[in-house]
């Protein structure tokens, strides 16, 4: 029969976290391209990341090359599995030969989330109290937060996202800041106190989509993926990574970004602010959509005529000295 070899059942091996958002995002992948192509059976296999198990010390001080994704990125490159989910915000904006972003999700809303302590819920972030004790391991956060409110203390926090809230509500932070997706694919999204403006807090490149990587040679798995695209997310994240690509900026950088399209205009904004919280450097640059890696990078390099190099270059040798 001639049908034989496209009859074949074909299955396709999903890799992914284990984390309860890892999860939670790799199964509506899964779910939405089951529905796509019923004929294919798509598995997911698990996976710890050097990311998962080093918990105790802040994500700052232990690099960050691909932290939560190398293992996944290994497990395709010897076709053990076909294609990974990550939150695009883990993933480095330079992949392993042999690795592409292969599609971008609709992104959920990319803002930071404030999260406070029952005593202060009549606050916001701009009325928290002297000393109030902020949660984050984000330097981006940190930096931009500082930067506005220089009399908030802050404090580093890891876990995942119930370990952290359990920490709030036992008094151990006055507020945290988190993901306003991460808060609202969890179910959680009753715990988000304030939506923080982006006037205050830019939020991360690829914050509240989801990445695909798959092989770049692999052109049935691509073409399968490429029906989860979202094109107007798809735009303004590649210019938002071409711009963190062009900075040479890991994920642990205080570097912020905001992005906007309107009719085929698409506007950025970005930030990077040293970690005292004393110096922030920002601008903003407009073009056509269809230019939207040009226009991050250009974005980068009027921020690095501005001083943006000098505040990163310090950060970095700080970082490698702890
Ligand atoms: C990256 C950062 C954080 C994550 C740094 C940043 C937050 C670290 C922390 C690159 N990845 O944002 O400046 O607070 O300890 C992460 C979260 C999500 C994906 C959680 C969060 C969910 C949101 C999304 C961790 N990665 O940011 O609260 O999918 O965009």
């Amino acid at each position: 029969m001639y049908s034989a070899v496209s009859a074949r059942p074909r299955t396709i091996r999903i890799a992914s976290r284990k984390s309860q958002l890892a999860l939670v995002q790799t199964h509506w992948v899964q779910e939405q391209l089951q529905k796509h192509f019923p004929e294919i059976t798509f598995e997911v296999h698990t996976m710890s990341t050097q990311g998962d198990k080093i918990l105790d010390v802040a994500l700052a001080k232990i690099g960050d090359k691909g932290l939560f994704t190398k293992e996944l990125e290994v497990g395709m490159l010897n076709n053990e599995t076909d294609f990974a989910v990550h939150s695009l915000k883990d993933l480095p904006t330079k992949l392993p030969e042999g690795l592409i972003l292969g599609c971008v999700t609709e992104r959920e809303n990319p803002a930071d989330a404030l999260v406070v302590h029952e005593k202060h819920k009549d606050k916001q972030i701009d009325t928290l109290p002297e000393g109030a004790v902020v949660g984050t391991s984000s330097l981006r956060r940190l930096a931009q937060l500082r930067y506005h409110f220089p009399h908030l203390a802050f404090k580093d926090i890891r876990g995942n996202l119930n370990t952290r809230l359990a920490k709030l509500d036992a008094g151990e932070f006055d507020a945290i800041i988190l993901a306003v997706a991460g808060l609202q694919r969890l179910g959680m999204g009753s715990r988000i106190h304030q939506i923080i403006p982006p006037e205050i807090s830019l939020h991360a490149v690829g914050q509240g989509a989801l990445g695909i990587e798959c092989r770049s040679d692999d052109t049935e798995v691509l073409s399968l993926i490429k029906v989860l695209e979202h094109a107007p997310t798809a735009q303004r994240c590649y210019a938002e990574r071409a711009f963190l690509r062009e900075l040479e900026g890991g994920c642990q950088v205080p570097i912020g970004i905001n992005t906007q399209i309107e009719g085929d205009t698409l506007t950025l904004t970005g930030m990077v602010a040293s970690l005292d919280g004393k110096q922030l450097i920002k601008d903003i640059i407009s073009g056509n959509v269809s230019e939207a890696e040009k226009l991050g990078i250009e974005l980068a390099q009027h921020l690095r005529q501005q001083g943006a190099q000098e505040i990163l270059d310090r950060i970095f040798a700080e970082v490698r000295q702890q």
